[in-house]
């Protein structure tokens, strides 16, 4: 009674977002923390920045094992801030790095261990949008990764990931209706038990 309900992770995955649904928490009261995934303001994310931006080469292994780095050094503020009530969304997540991982043919069981242990989403959010529309997208092939052929893998592959805590949302649908499919899913959130570490991804 009177204690404070914990925060919620909620994950964006599929394709680039707007930012809607922050404010959509915010403006019911919620405190949120957004953070995208790699996240290029730490020390490893910045040299994954400058991987993707092609000012540095490494091998597909050492990009992945980066990425999952990455996750980690958020891991901390990411519970910090679910124990005190604030709500994080994470743009982007382990299911990015899997599905990534093993659209390039790096070993699987190899690729799934990198995330073990890191906090349990409460939902993901999986964004479906068909990779003719994603590569319309304005900025889209100017990064490494972004190929025609490795999205249309990632997406394939990204399913095969599918959790029970995952909605799909159609991102076809105009800006209201997406809008809308979130809002309903982020209302239901049960945030009664503790946090969960996740043990397969
Ligand atoms: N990406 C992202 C991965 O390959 N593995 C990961 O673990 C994550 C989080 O990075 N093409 C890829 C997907 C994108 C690229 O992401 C940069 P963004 O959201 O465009 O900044
Ligand atoms: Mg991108």
């Amino acid at each position: 009674m009177g204690e404070t309900k914990r925060g919620a992770l909620i994950i964006f995955e599929g394709l680039d977002r707007s930012g809607k649904s922050t404010q959509y928490l915010r403006s019911k009261g919620r405190t949120v923390e957004f953070i995208p995934f790699p996240d290029r303001s730490t020390p490893i994310g910045k040299l994954i920045d400058m991987y993707l931006r092609r000012e540095i080469d490494m091998s597909e292994e050492a990009l992945h094992l980066l990425f999952c780095a990455n996750r980690r050094e958020r891991v901390d503020f990411i519970q910090e801030c679910i124990s005190t009530g604030i709500d994080v969304v994470c743009d982007r997540y382990a299911y990015s790095g899997v599905a990534y991982s093993l659209a390039k043919g790096l070993p699987a069981d190899w690729v799934r261990a990198g995330d073990v242990g890191m906090p349990q989403p409460d939902v993901v959010l999986f964004f479906e949008v068909s990779p003719e529309v994603a590569c319309q997208r304005g900025g889209f092939g100017e990064e490494r990764l972004e190929t025609g052929e490795l999205q249309r893998k990632v997406r394939e592959t990204m399913k095969l990931l599918r959790k029970p805590f995952w909605q799909m949302v159609n991102a076809d649908g105009d800006v209201q209706t997406v809008e809308g499919e979130v809002r309903a899913i982020v209302d239901h959130l049960d945030l009664h038990l503790p946090l969960q570490l996740l043990d397969q991804i």
